[in-house]
């Protein structure tokens, strides 16, 4: 199989590989003239009443809404991702947009007392033009959580898609338009990551970047924005540890692992990513764990009743492979999958069986690192304090979960692990209203909630002397 993906802008289906379309590929000049455009928008949109920005927010989502099943099938097509997720992340984009549209009038400042110097008061403005660079791997809803709140704060954006997942973005712009918003408010420029992204983090035209992609690329980022005084918000990678407690209800448990790891065929940055289980239950767990991710069936996420899809890229794929092939070269136990798909329907995709690793080694890639595909690796812990020792030792902090009945164990997990976003029997969930981000490598800043919207605004204080 040689590897398909490009970088002439050829978009494909990476159930069938076959070519879906293909996005413009911007210079340098035309990501400068996007900025410009955006630039001049500015004035009128920041202007504009919250109450009408907010209109032709909530009329765009209901568009979305209007259009979920036409714009689903255009995600599953370019991103792999099965149907009914598609479609929670089409209204997942849509939550987002209402969700700031219901609070872009209530962005306030406070007065302050009288002082010697007079009245004085804070106000939020916006900060101008923004930037957003998104990732493949869910990129209608990265795409919300940082149009929803930039727009809502009166900013214009200029957004990058990923070039392997530019089409169903695009669309949304195109809705987005239609629902009143004025040409320059945002700008989608498709291309490279090095030009077009590498662009908009160099522009001094840009006041604040909210990043989403690999913990690598987030470092480059910042090295190419140095020096140019913008925000940055960078959401990277996760390496999630997931613990489940002795007292934990094992079937919910298990649920949540397999729903949590196998979900868009384990691309998502804050998936299950390691699972550690109490040595007492173990053996009962991973016996029920086994069937349940036995159960998936793989295919083309179009189809009815397939519950996993292809990962995106060739690229993926192998090294998904290389990294499963690493541990059985050590003679680790795969207690289910391990293997490429590439037989009659699975031949032109890149499909790989949902897979579980029973206790690799201490130094595996699989406990360090970000393992971005369906590959699941389960640790025996005699205790709680040993599993939050193993959950702390990586580089990333993004999120972490406990699956127990007990409040101690609840909250000395949550006080011990080091993560931006702590679930206690849950995993994955972020609805628009709730806060998340990382720690460590997993980045800086909020996604989400009142404090995303506050990395769009800035602070001003006006002192009125009499
Ligand atoms: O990500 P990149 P890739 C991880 C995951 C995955 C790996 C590689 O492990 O296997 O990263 O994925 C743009 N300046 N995650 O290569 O490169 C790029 O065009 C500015 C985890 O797709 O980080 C795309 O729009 N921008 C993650 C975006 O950055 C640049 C989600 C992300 O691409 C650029 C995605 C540059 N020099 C990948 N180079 C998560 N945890 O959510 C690239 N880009």
């Amino acid at each position: 199989m040689e590897d398909r993906d490009t970088v002439r802008g050829e978009v494909f289906n990476p159930a069938t590989g076959e070519v879906l379309g293909s996005s413009v590929t911007f210079t340098t000049e035309d990501v400068n003239a996007s900025i410009d455009s955006a630039k001049n928008a500015f004035l009128e949109w920041s202007q504009t009443s919250a109450r009408i920005r907010s209109v032709i927010l909530f009329r765009a989502a209901s568009i979305v809404r209007e259009e979920q099943n036409r714009l689903s099938e255009l995600l599953t097509s370019e991103q792999g991702k099965i149907l009914p997720e598609a479609k929670n992340e089409i209204q997942g984009f849509a939550n987002i947009l209402e969700y700031y549209a219901s609070i872009a009038g209530t962005i306030s400042g406070y007065a302050l007392p009288k002082s010697d110097y007079g009245y004085a008061f804070t106000k939020k403005e916006p900060l101008g033009v923004c930037g957003a660079i998104i990732p493949w791997n869910m990129p209608v809803l990265i795409m919300g959580w940082k149009t929803g709140p930039a727009l809502a704060a009166g900013n214009t954006l200029v957004l990058k898609p990923s070039q392997k997942t530019p089409l169903t973005t695009l669309k949304i712009a195109e809705i987005m338009k239609r629902a009143g918003l004025p040409d320059g408010v945002l700008e989608i420029v498709t291309g490279s990551g090095d030009i077009v992204g590498g662009a908009i983090a160099k522009s001094r035209e840009i006041s604040a970047l909210s990043f989403t992609g690999s913990s690598g690329t987030g470092a480059e980022v910042e090295r190419l924005s140095c020096g140019t005084h913008k925000r940055l918000t960078l959401e990277l990678g996760g390496s999630d540890p997931m613990v489940v407690c002795s007292d934990a209800d094992i079937d919910m448990a298990v649920s949540g692992a397999v729903s949590g790891r196998f979900f868009n065929c384990g691309q998502t940055c804050t998936a299950v990513k390691r699972l550690f289980v109490f040595e007492e239950i173990f053996d009962v767990f991973i016996g029920k764990l086994k069937e349940k991710t036995e159960k998936i069936s793989v295919g083309n996420g179009l189809l009815k009743g397939v519950g996993m899809g292809p990962l995106n890229s060739r690229e993926g794929l192998f090294e998904i492979n290389k990294i499963v092939r690493e541990e059985l070269d050590r003679e680790i136990s795969v207690l289910t999958g391990g293997n490429i798909l590439n037989e009659g329907q699975f031949r032109e995709g890149n499909f790989f069986e949902p897979t579980l690793v029973v206790n690799p080694r201490e130094n595996s890639r699989l406990l360090r690192d970000e393992i971005f595909g369906p590959v699941l690796p389960v640790v025996s812990v005699d205790s709680l304090d040993t599993a939050i020792d193993y959950a702390n030792k990586t580089e990333f902090g993004l999120g972490a979960s406990v699956w127990t009945k007990s409040l101690k164990n609840a909250y000395s997990f949550s006080e011990g692990v080091d993560a931006g976003i702590v679930w206690v029997n849950k995993h994955l969930k972020i609805p628009p209203e709730i806060p998340f981000g990382g720690e460590k490598s997993s980045g800086t800043g909020r996604e989400n909630g009142l404090s995303a919207l506050d990395r769009y605004m800035r602070e001003k204080t006006v002192i009125i002397s009499p």
